[in-house]
């Protein structure tokens, strides 16, 4: 039931609200023990705090390294105050009980987020903070402990409702939050150190997350549904900064981080790209003299799917891509940055969201990559894979021409983001015709091939954009049929992983099309 608070310990890295809380407590009767650093600011304040060091009578020694373990903190920590051994045990060893400890753990994840050194990360693993956590955590029939800034407020209610006193439910959702704190902080450290030592397959494996957002639901409106941050605070839809619209949904932040990773892959030196993504695939890739142009070449690959889109940029939204975005309705725009003109435009589509960024992901980082499946979680390197025009292999009579070349090496990176089996057309640096998820390649290769017939239909061109595209697969062409198909809508280039066992048919219907194939030696399925 109720448990007065008399006695608390304070001991944080993150000194935000400590002072108004210390105050707080004092004003309220509560006795204040605290270490160095924290003591030293609420003395300054005025505050009476009595030195851990005193309680344990041991100084803080090692750099700080020990400072709270000793059973004088321990023992009032853990101790239960309803148990004749217990009690006796304290009386003993003149243990007073600690009924409240405050803490809030030296900065491992920020620390490693700033990219420091080994030894300065090995330096802030907090050892004392997280064995006192868990020892309150462990008591809370008795123990109130308070992790984190954010529920300084809640503890002050609580007691203010009950005459200085908690009752048992608050303080066991206090311990709840306390051990997932401790998990997060030790799952922080594990990842650190597979990341630091290059182990890809370490015997255990944690995914440490916070809370970002409670989403209204998940992927349908029965399955409830949450957004966790992995605190490595990369460019993206996680740090993004939403500047008008609705709350992102499920889908939305699955979407809009397929786009911005796309994207992304276009340099913004290398000139304006935009990215369309629907049910997480393309369904219009381009670039363009201007962002206004990139968008609407990447709007005319498919206009019918581009319809409540979203859409990626990789430079700033101006006004003028703003007033041709806000002509249908989008869910989300994501950019680096939105001029003032261009916001305004957009404010205007109170139901579009729009996102700004800081700078773009960065294709080639590192990472890993989770997908859940029954009884558990299969986990691989990130698809960070990029090819340039020098890692191609020419397999066939003809080479491409420059012009081909640059196409081919475009719908390569579209293809790595589009769900397998991926066929992509394009021309002059705009997809055509996206082929995607289908169980057989020629599946893919024919809808490709039926949506650029179609785009001539909505666009109003005399014939098919696929006529002198080029075209990409994201693996390799198991038989000559896929690669013939390609030809017949039009493509005059061809550009794939290469590896099958019949290579050497497939190259020989392409030279006898008098088309020209380059192989990647890397594949990029999606799935
Ligand atoms: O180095 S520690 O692991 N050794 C300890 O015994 C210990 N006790 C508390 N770090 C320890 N702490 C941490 O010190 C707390 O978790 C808190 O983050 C920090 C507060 O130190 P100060 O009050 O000196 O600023």
């Amino acid at each position: 039931g109720l448990q007065p608070i008399r006695r608390a310990l304070i001991s944080v890295s993150d000194k935000n609200g400590l002072l108004d809380l210390a105050r707080a407590l004092a004003e309220r009767g509560v006795e204040l023990l605290s270490t160095g650093g924290s003591a030293g600011e609420m003395r300054n304040a005025g505050l009476q705090v009595r030195d851990v060091a005193d309680v344990t009578r041991f100084p803080e020694m090692m750099d700080g390294r020990v400072k709270t373990l000793h059973p004088m903190v321990h023992g009032g920590l853990l101790a239960l105050r309803d148990k004749d051994t217990h009690v006796a045990a304290m009386l003993e060893h003149g243990i007073e009980p600690i009924d409240l400890l405050i803490v809030n753990l030296y900065p491992f994840e920020e620390t490693v987020a700033k990219g420091a050194d080994y030894d300065t990360c090995i330096e802030n693993i907090d050892i004392g903070g997280p064995a006192m956590i868990r020892a309150a955590a462990k008591n809370h029939a008795f123990v109130n402990v308070v992790t984190d800034v954010a529920d300084y407020d809640a503890l002050l209610a609580e007691m203010d409702a009950n005459d200085n006193q908690t009752t048992y439910g608050f303080r066991q959702r206090l311990a709840l939050t306390a051990y997932a704190r401790t998990a997060t902080y030790d799952t922080a450290v594990s990842t650190w150190m597979a990341a630091a030592l290059q182990e890809t397959t370490p015997r255990r494996r944690a995914f440490a997350g916070t809370l970002a957002q409670s989403l209204r639901y998940g992927e349908n409106p029965h399955q409830a549904a949450a957004f966790y941050t992995d605190g490595s605070n990369r460019p993206g839809v996680a740090t993004a900064q939403q500047l008008q619209g609705k709350e992102l949904s499920y889908n939305n932040i699955n979407d809009t981080d397929a786009a911005f990773e796309l994207v992304s892959e276009f340099r913004p030196e290398d000139g304006p790209a935009c990215a369309i993504i629907k049910h997480a695939n393309p369904c219009g890739v381009a670039r363009g003299a201007t962002m206004a142009e990139a968008y609407s070449r990447a709007f005319d690959c498919d206009r019918t799917s581009a319809f409540g889109g979203i859409i990626a940029l990789n430079q700033p939204l101006d006004a003028a891509t703003a007033e041709r975005i806000s002509q249908i309705f989008s869910e989300v725009v994501i950019a680096p940055a939105a001029d003032a003109d261009a916001r305004e435009i957009m404010a205007k589509k109170k139901n579009l969201r729009l996102l700004i960024t800081s700078g773009l992901a960065d294709p080639a980082a590192a990472g890993l990559a989770f997908k859940q499946v029954s009884g558990g979680l299969l986990v691989q390197n990130r698809d960070n894979g990029r090819i340039s025009a020098a890692d191609l292999k020419v397999a066939t009579k003809r080479a491409p021409t420059d012009r081909e070349l640059a196409d081919l090496l475009f719908a390569w990176t579209v293809a790595k983001h589009v769900k397998s089996n991926a066929i992509v057309y394009v021309k002059d640096g705009a997809t055509v015709g996206v082929g995607a998820g289908q169980m057989s390649r020629v599946d893919s290769s024919t809808i490709a091939a039926l949506k650029a017939q179609r785009m001539a239909a909505e666009v109003g061109l005399a014939e098919t954009p696929a006529k002198g595209s080029v075209v990409a697969s994201d693996a390799f062409f198991p038989f000559a049929d896929g690669l013939l198909a390609a030809a017949e809508a039009g493509a005059t280039a061809i550009i794939q992983p290469g590896g099958s066992m019949r290579d050497d048919e497939v190259i020989a219907a392409a030279d006898e099309a008098g088309l020209a194939m380059v192989f990647t030696g890397m594949r990029h399925f999606r799935h």
